[in-house]
């Protein structure tokens, strides 16, 4: 089933036209498509309100498919124009994949706030890169970008200067792009690293500083006071504040208040100095007992970077605060001491109820921009429904939708192997389960057809690793980003084989080049099968698998 053309009659034919353009399909106005699309908005509770999170919402959707192309009928109803948006995703996805059936869906996110942040230290993403992000996200129904990147010297090191002419330019087209596209765009600004907070001179820098900003339009803005010094610095500030959380909800406040002079519309999310831990320590608990009621307060969890979120955890923080945690989840994210590592695994440990319990979750990227892509693929299924998330299932859908159908199985053999992050501490299941079979097989069951076997998955793994450093991958942009890891993983199977050949060959020459190669291997600490591989490695050369 396919169909290119699309019409479409009703309420917001902009909305339906501009998503055609973007989506690869030619728009035909109000007749003749191939599909065609009959929309309208409904104020009915059942569009209105999602009951789980007893919230008002414009999020919500449905579809009702009649017939088969050339002659389909689709009927939108939806709450708001985002309602509108997810239900033409909806319409590409099943199309893509081969799901397209008559009858109806009606969805709405579970999550309020999905989305992600620039917020990595590093080079960050190019405009190109950006704007693809925005389409991206916007594709996978998520609802914010948040602009931080700890290396835009206007966004911290140089917090008080204007932005220049061409940076202006940049940030306005983001700004225009993410709007068109239904996104909420913050842009944050980071004062801490030098502000006096008891100057009034630099006060006035700051509201200049984002006064610049909301002249383009924006509405939403991040104070980011996090990876600064932990106390008072200036002796101006010592002498006037009893502690740093004394100075930020001063500021927090003032900001707050003075921005809300220009908008009443206007939506501050503050970045705590303390951003992670239990969530009942003291200069969190003064912060949110002071801060206006309205501002979100960002929490990356137990530690800078969680290895799980729980209720319990969420639950402390607003007992504590008196807001639900919005989360910074460092995931997939991979800067400062993560550099050798590569997160492209799924998203996962997150409490299916967290959507009670906190504000939305914000998810920092890798400044690999077409990497990142695979785990927010997964982030965005879990907060649209994190009760049916299954992290497997969602993470090979996102793999085929960022690499292409063409490439899905060489990247899947790659990517199992490149799944360590602060969420999985160990890596490459498939492999590690063949290395158990054989092992097993070896000492206790058909020693050839172990041998057999794994020699099997090793080859697949060499024939993976070869597809994606050709010249064929479709993607390019990813290809490039994970050329490090794809070559470390290479070398890894070429050691492979060694240790099959010495196996089967039981020749001591054949065990020398196992250790001349292990120990070029481990020179490079580009870090892939985590410690699977050489822990097997390590029984090899201990001779575990020669026959005395
Ligand atoms: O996590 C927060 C709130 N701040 C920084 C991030 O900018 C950085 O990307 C991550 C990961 O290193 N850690 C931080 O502390």
């Amino acid at each position: 089933m396919t169909f290119h053309s699309i019409s479409s009659q009703g309420e917001n034919s902009s909305v339906i036209r501009s998503w055609c353009e973007s989506n690869g399909y030619s728009y035909l106005g109000e007749k003749g498509g191939e599909l065609q699309i009959a929309a309208s908005q409904s104020t009915e509770a059942r569009f209105t309100y999602i009951k789980e999170i007893c919230s008002i919402s414009d999020e919500i959707y449905e579809l009702a498919i009649e017939g088969e192309p050339p002659h389909c009928e689709v009927k939108i109803t939806y709450s708001g124009e985002r309602g509108l948006r997810y239900a033409l995703n909806a319409i590409g996805q099943l199309k893509k994949r081969g799901e397209w059936r008559e009858g109806v869906k009606y969805d709405y996110p579970l999550f309020s706030i999905r989305g992600i942040i620039e917020g990595f230290y590093g080079q960050p993403w190019n405009q190109e890169q950006r704007l693809n992000m925005l389409r991206f996200i916007a594709s996978n129904n998520m609802n914010t970008y948040i602009y931080g990147p700890k290396d835009d010297v206007y966004h911290r090191e140089r917090w008080q200067e204007l932005y220049d002419e061409e940076s202006y330019s940049r940030l306005s087209e983001v700004f225009s792009e993410a709007t068109a596209l239904g996104l909420d765009f913050y842009y944050s600004i980071a004062p801490g690293l030098s502000m006096r907070y008891s100057s009034e001179e630099q006060f006035e820098a700051l509201i200049r500083k984002v006064g610049q900003i909301y002249e383009l339009g924006v509405k939403h803005f991040c104070l980011l006071l996090d990876d600064i010094p932990g106390e008072l610095q200036h002796q101006e500030d010592i002498r006037i504040y009893r502690d740093l959380s004394e100075a930020h909800i001063q500021l927090v406040n003032r900001f707050y208040t003075e921005i809300m002079k220009w908008d009443a519309g206007i939506r501050l999310i503050v970045c705590p100095t303390q951003y992670c831990g239990i969530g009942n320590e003291r200069y969190i608990s003064k912060l949110g007992s002071s801060i206006h009621p309205s501002i979100d307060l960002f929490w990356t969890g137990r530690n800078i970077c969680s290895q799980e979120i729980t209720l319990s955890e969420a639950s402390v923080f607003t007992q504590h605060t008196h807001r639900k945690p919005l989360y910074w989840d460092n995931y997939p994210v991979n800067d400062v001491e993560m550099t050798d590592e590569m997160h492209i695994g799924p998203y996962r440990l997150r409490d299916r109820h967290l959507y009670r319990f906190s504000r939305g979750i914000i998810a920092n990227g890798m400044e690999y921009a077409e990497s990142s892509k695979i785990a927010y693929a997964t982030i965005a299924s879990y907060l649209w429904n994190p009760e049916q998330y299954d992290p497997e299932v969602s993470w090979r859908e996102a793999l085929e939708e960022v690499v292409g159908r063409s490439d899905f199985e060489h990247m899947l053999q790659f990517a199992d192997n490149v799944r360590y992050s602060c969420l999985y501490p160990t890596d490459s299941p498939m492999l590690a389960a063949e290395l158990t079979r054989f092992n097993f097989a070896y000492f206790y069951g058909d020693r050839k057809q172990g041998i057999d076997e794994l020699e099997q998955f090793v080859t697949k793994m060499s024939n993976s690793a070869a597809a994606l450093l050709s010249n064929s991958m479709e993607n390019r942009e990813l290809q490039k980003e994970l050329q490090r890891w794809v070559l470390k993983f290479s070398v890894g199977c070429a050691l492979l084989q060694d240790c099959m050949d010495y196996i089967r060959s039981q020749d001591a020459d054949d065990l020398l080049r196992v250790h001349s190669n292990y120990d070029l291997y481990r020179s490079d600490v580009t870090y892939v099968f985590a410690d699977v591989l050489v822990s097997f490695l390590n029984k090899v050369l201990e001779q575990h698998f020669t026959i005395k």
